[in-house]
């Protein structure tokens, strides 16, 4: 027998219970599609073939959370889940003051109005779509202070997400730090690829901050995913478990507002977490006009059950190894193929390059939208947009923003597909690649105001 090369990961799971999937014609696809407005937010899900629209909410839970969530507490008040996932909370993150929202928007629109004055900046390592229409929406200005690598997709930078110091040392100098609300750190940047920072970065940022009284407030949504990388990817780490490395990043950070739809294994919920006490008690205050009472937020009992149990799988170093090694196999595949995607490979998604993948397409006829399309026609698998859509229009002007990376998000739920999943998805795109030249671009015939990216519709320009 031929020896063994090397060693694959596995999953660390076996599957006990199956959804079917429809198979759909490309007849039928390209009716669908034509009628969702060419917006793959807007097709139905049981016309889609394999979803990798999000990761968000989207995972498999495991017996152990759904066994928790019979036993959900729903009082009004006081629920025992509560405390359990408070419990979690101050075990695997270390913050003190645990308020449930019922997704991360409901906590960055709290966090937002208690810290966010009219003409504040918030500086923030890149944005999320959400995280920064809150920003907005309380008054402030958001400032970007990623490294200039993580706007180049042809960067292999492995610390993409790091901010870069100088930019916000400017910043600082321009607004003066008392017009700083708090540094936005976001974990595995989404919007760059699903890149991490380094602790070696956080560190430093952390005196930066500490100097000046400007308190950093961490996006968790991934963090437990970023710690992956830190420990995989960081010089030092390698021996440290995800919980320490965790812990140790949390500690630099004043509080964090987080989307347990993805690090947490579970379909909904997420929270506010804060150790300033008045924060908190002001956080608390709006959470009851916006949320639910502090002790539910907007989440059933058995929901936060999952959270907490959900919380301990995620952090299982042969949970993150699969996951992202899942990952990493569909990004090598289109490597191989020479399909241009987003380097490294990021932990949650691959990232097509749509502006190299159809150069012919000008930006202001969203290649990227209109590559999600053309890859729903081909094989029914359903991917997100993440350009000039996403970005959306500068207020004062009306301009479009148009961002350097207009990318196409191949995003993977956790432990819901297989490898023959990610075999046909990549085998798609290579088709689609092919015929990449007969692909047209769109024009845009119906733009909400805001977010505009969830509801547009497109038509096919000829
Ligand atoms: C994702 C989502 C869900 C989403 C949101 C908006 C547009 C399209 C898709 C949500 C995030 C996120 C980060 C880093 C906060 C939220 C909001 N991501 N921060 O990637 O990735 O959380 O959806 O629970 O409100 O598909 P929420």
């Amino acid at each position: 027998m031929a020896k063994l090369k090397k060693r694959s990961w596995a999953e660390p799971f076996k599957i006990k219970v199956v959804e079917p999937i429809k198979m759909t014609t490309q007849e039928f696809r390209e009716k669908a599609i034509e009628e969702a407005g060419y917006n793959t937010f807007l097709l139905r899900s049981e016309d889609v073939y394999i979803d990798l629209l999000t990761d968000s909410g989207t995972s498999a839970m495991s017996d152990y959370q759904w066994a928790g969530m019979m036993m959900g507490d729903e009082a009004y008040a006081g629920s025992k889940n509560f405390y359990h996932l408070e419990a979690a909370i101050h075990k695997y993150y270390g913050y003190k003051h645990l308020i449930p929202t019922h997704q991360g928007r409901g906590a960055e629109h709290i966090l937002s109005q208690i810290m966010i004055k009219p003409g504040d900046v918030i500086p923030g390592n890149m944005y999320f779509t959400t995280t920064r229409h809150h920003q907005e929406l309380a008054g402030g200005i958001f400032a970007d202070i990623i490294v200039d690598e993580a706007h180049d997709p042809e960067s292999t930078y492995k610390f993409k997400g790091n901010v870069d110091l100088n930019k916000l040392s400017n910043i600082i100098k321009e607004y003066g730090a008392e017009k700083v609300s708090y540094i936005s750190l976001e974990g595995n940047v989404n919007m760059a690829g699903g890149q991490p920072f380094s602790m070696k970065n956080l560190k430093e940022l952390y005196e930066l901050c500490s100097k000046n009284n400007i308190p950093i407030m961490l996006d968790a949504t991934r963090i437990i995913e970023n710690s992956y990388f830190i420990k995989t990817r960081e010089e030092g780490y390698a021996d440290l478990s995800i919980e320490e490395i965790l812990m140790e990043i949390c500690s630099y950070t004043d509080g964090a507002t987080m989307s347990s739809k993805k690090d947490h294994l579970v379909n909904i919920g997420g929270f506010l977490a804060l150790n300033d006490d008045h924060l908190a008690q002001k956080a608390r205050e709006l959470l009851v006009v916006f949320e639910g009472l502090q002790t539910y937020g907007g989440i059933a009992g058995r929901d936060m059950e999952a959270m907490a149990r959900g919380i301990e799988e995620a952090v299982q170093y042969d949970h993150m190894k699969a996951r992202i090694g899942q990952v990493e196999y569909l990004g090598e595949k289109l490597l191989e193929i020479g399909v241009p995607i987003v380097k490294p490979i990021g932990s949650h998604a691959i990232y097509l390059d749509a502006k190299k993948f159809l150069p012919h397409i000008p930006q202001d006829q969203y290649p990227a939208q209109a590559l999600a399309a053309a890859i729903y026609e081909d094989s029914g698998v359903r991917t997100m947009e993440r350009g000039i859509v996403s970005a959306g229009r500068d207020k004062k002007t009306g301009n479009h923003y148009f961002p350097k990376l207009e990318l196409v998000r191949l995003t993977i739920p956790r432990r819901v597909y297989t490898q023959a999943h990610m075999d046909v998805t990549a085998e798609s795109i290579e088709a689609v690649f092919e015929n990449r030249d007969s692909i047209k671009g769109l024009k845009m015939v119906y733009e909400p105001e805001s977010l505009r990216f969830f509801q547009a519709r497109f038509e096919k320009l000829t």
